[in-house]
């Protein structure tokens, strides 16, 4: 049904941007509605997140059983082999999409989205890529997950380096060998800890450039027996079922007691128990007042130091990584999942540099030179220096709305978005994943079929109603700021210079980009919403 206009415009109902979970379950659904539809992705191949981050040792945070559709004609014959799946595994689930599914020829890989613009006269976008393409499309779905716009610290000198230097998120796609090599590795979040995993196993030495220690979580991996693929099977409709009722999209919640009502036996008891289960639960299924009640979160603060300080021989070191005195509460900067991380600490051939106290003050040709005057000679140097995440995928496009204005002007100094998904100005962009919405806090899989049927929904709305657009009002997306700010306002979010937060990015501005509610109470604001007649929207 797409039809060629001018030999070179693509006119489409709806253009989505990204080939990852978001966009794969966009096109199935729009297409089989009878949509003309198509994915503009970057990369060479589907996977969003899991093309770009090949980097050694990337790998899920969520249990495999719930990283993928719901759909039982999608599940019944794939399993991962093991707990938590690696990056090529991942990969081979979205090879199993396209088996069943068709995908890739709807999709134009190597084409990368560099701006768009509203035709108010025909209440079209007309995006642009760089390979010179023009399209014009009724909706425009940026699918981009919240990181697809990797953060490079201003480092003096970097460009000098002379041996290789990667971002993890633009990892050479035929791989690097680390083997015998000195590899420096910037950055301690959960590409930091993976990547550091790897390379402390290969590298020939390994120095680590940590700012703020990662307050990593047992990740109990595990490979998967032909017995454990049965259970797995049987309980997958429910584990579904799970997902939909819980905060993050996972298939377990809090704990409903909060932690500083129990006795310290009883407490310890509970800890424990999500410890050895492993993964999220030490973090999403503990007790209730972990994330907002400063002495509920000592606690847990404690209980984990103690447990990652018994792993580490030298004392000094165990302060760096695991200090006595929390570096900030507990679980507000998002915890990664660990396997020999603190143990690997021992070996005489990894090296921690702590550059809160001694900074980098240049990357040299050979090497980093740090304030104490050290150059630390590597081959190799990974950042692992994380993103612009939420909405700087969003904000680096250079979308124009009605007004003339840029996205990235409007949001300069703060995000409203109605429910997570549109932005005053901006009609017929309605965005997956992106800024006040669960996006970070929530399954990837998950919300992409969660939220992915909210913006299929609105989408029908418009068209089955006769009209053209759909924006919000700029007062609802004040209110719904406003809402945000309240349910992050008691938590201890606030309180950790992190992504989440915004504060991870120089000069952006500091507010809460992910929806902080849970899916639940998010889930019921859109259904209120839609039930109001899309209440907070202009349908015109
Ligand atoms: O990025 P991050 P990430 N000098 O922002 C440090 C998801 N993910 O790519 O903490 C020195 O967490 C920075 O230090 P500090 C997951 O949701 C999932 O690791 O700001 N250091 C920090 O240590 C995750 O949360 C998986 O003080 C500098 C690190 O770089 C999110 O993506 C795997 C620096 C950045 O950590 C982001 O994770 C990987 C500087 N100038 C990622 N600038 C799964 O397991 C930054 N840092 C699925």
């Amino acid at each position: 049904m797409t039809t060629a206009v001018d030999n070179a415009i693509e006119e489409l109902d709806v253009l989505l941007v990204g080939a990852g979970f978001a966009g794969v379950y966009q096109l199935d659904r729009l297409r089989r509605l009878g949509y003309s539809v198509k994915i503009y992705e970057a990369g060479s191949d589907l996977g969003g997140i899991w093309y770009w981050n090949c980097y050694p040792g990337a790998r899920v945070d969520t249990e495999g059983p719930i990283y993928q559709f719901s759909r039982e004609d999608l599940w019944t014959d794939w399993e991962f082999s093991e707990r938590y799946p690696g990056w090529r595994e991942v990969r081979q689930y979205f090879d199993h999409l396209e088996h069943k599914l068709d995908i890739k020829k709807d999709v134009r890989f190597d084409t990368r989205v560099e701006g768009a613009d509203f035709d108010s006269e025909r209440n079209q976008w007309v995006v642009r890529t760089t390979d010179g393409r023009t399209a014009r499309c009724t909706f425009l779905v940026p699918c981009l997950g919240f990181a697809s716009r990797p953060h490079i610290p201003d480092i003096p000198g970097l460009d000098s380096f002379r041996g290789e230097c990667h971002h993890t998120a633009w990892w050479p796609q035929q791989g690097l060998d680390f083997t015998g090599k000195r590899v420096a590795v910037i950055g301690t979040g959960a590409s930091g800890v993976q990547v550091i995993q790897e390379a402390a196993r290969d590298a020939a030495d390994l120095t680590v450039f940590q700012r703020t220690p990662n307050l990593a979580l047992p990740m109990h991996q595990k490979t998967l027996t032909p017995e454990d693929q049965q259970t797995i099977k049987a309980s997958l409709p429910r584990r579904f079922e799970d997902r939909i009722s819980t905060f993050a999209g996972f298939d377990f919640d809090f704990l409903p007691s909060n932690a500083v009502d129990l006795s310290p036996e009883e407490r310890t008891a509970g800890y424990e128990q999500a410890w050895q289960y492993g993964g999220f639960k030490f973090w999403l299924g503990v007790y209730q007042d972990t994330l907002f009640d400063p002495a509920s979160n000592d606690h847990a603060y404690a209980f984990w130091r103690d447990k990652v300080r018994a792993r580490i021989k030298d004392t000094e070191l165990a302060d760096k990584l695991a200090p006595m005195e929390a570096p900030h509460p507990f679980g507000v900067k998002r915890p990664s999942l660990e396997q020999n991380y603190y143990d690997l600490y021992n070996q005489d051939n990894v090296h921690l540099v702590d550059v809160a106290e001694n900074p980098i003050d240049a990357v040299t040709p050979a090497g980093i030179r740090t304030r104490d005057g050290v150059e630390h000679a590597v081959d190799v140097i990974v950042l692992a220096t994380g993103f612009d995440s939420v909405s700087g995928g969003l904000t680096q496009l250079n979308l124009v709305g009605t007004d003339g204005t840029l996205l990235r002007d409007k949001w300069a100094d703060g995000i409203d978005a109605h429910l997570g998904m549109m932005t005053a100005g901006f009609p017929n962009m309605i965005f997956l994943y992106g800024p006040q919405s669960p996006s970070g806090f929530c399954n990837g899989p998950t919300c992409a079929e969660l939220q992915g049927e909210m913006v299929i929904e609105m989408i029908e709305h418009v068209t089955k109603s006769g009209k053209a657009r759909i924006e919000p009002t700029p007062d609802a997306d004040e209110a719904w700021s406003q809402h945000v700010r309240e349910l992050i306002e008691p938590t201890l979010f606030p309180l950790a210079k992190s992504w989440y937060m915004g504060a991870n990015i120089p000069g952006k501005a500091i507010q809460s980009l992910n929806y902080p509610g849970g899916l639940i109470s998010y889930r019921t604001k859109y259904a209120e919403a839609k039930d109001r007649d899309y209440a907070g929207f202009i349908v015109s």
